[in-house]
């Protein structure tokens, strides 16, 4: 069976919203095969999870936020569920996030001094989420 990877950020974790995650991914009817809450995440760790972004410059604040405070972590798995959990997500950018999705119901736009805070992240095809299950979980 399909699996993703995915996190829920600390700004999912800080502003209370592990259960509603949790609660529409078993809504939807995905297996959860991992799930460990991680409270000391090294930058080093961030840097290779986002290894495409490290060299732009709006990356910084981003390894800053990602290392700011507890993230769950966890393994998915169900039909199809790389794609359709990018879907339950939503889009990157908040203001373009469908309402519905979980980045279109509690994702904050990027200020002065915080990057965007968009609550989750999830593997965008199967090449990365066999690297960031690696990553995690077999380190
Ligand atoms: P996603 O999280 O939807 O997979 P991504 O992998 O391209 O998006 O980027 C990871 C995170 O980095 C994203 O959730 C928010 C931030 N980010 C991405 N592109 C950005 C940009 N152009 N400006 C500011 N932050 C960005
Ligand atoms: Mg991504």
């Amino acid at each position: 069976m399909e699996q993703t990877f995915f996190i829920i950020k600390p700004d999912g974790v800080k502003r209370g919203l592990v259960g509603e995650v949790l609660k529409r991914i078993e809504q939807r009817g995905f297996t959860i095969e991992k799930l460990e809450l991680r409270t000391k995440v090294s930058e080093g760790l961030i840097d290779q999870h986002y290894q495409d972004l490290v060299g732009q410059s709006f990356y910084p604040p981003i390894r800053e936020f990602m290392t700011s405070g507890p993230v769950l972590v966890g393994i998915i798995s169900g039909p199809k569920v790389i794609e359709t959990w990018r879907t339950m997500m939503g889009a990157t950018r908040p203001e373009e996030a469908l309402p519905g999705t979980i980045r279109g119901d509690f994702a904050k736009a990027a200020s002065e001094n915080q990057p965007i805070q968009n609550v989750v992240h999830g593997s965008d095809s199967e090449e990365s989420a066999k690297r960031e299950i690696a990553l995690w979980f077999e380190n």
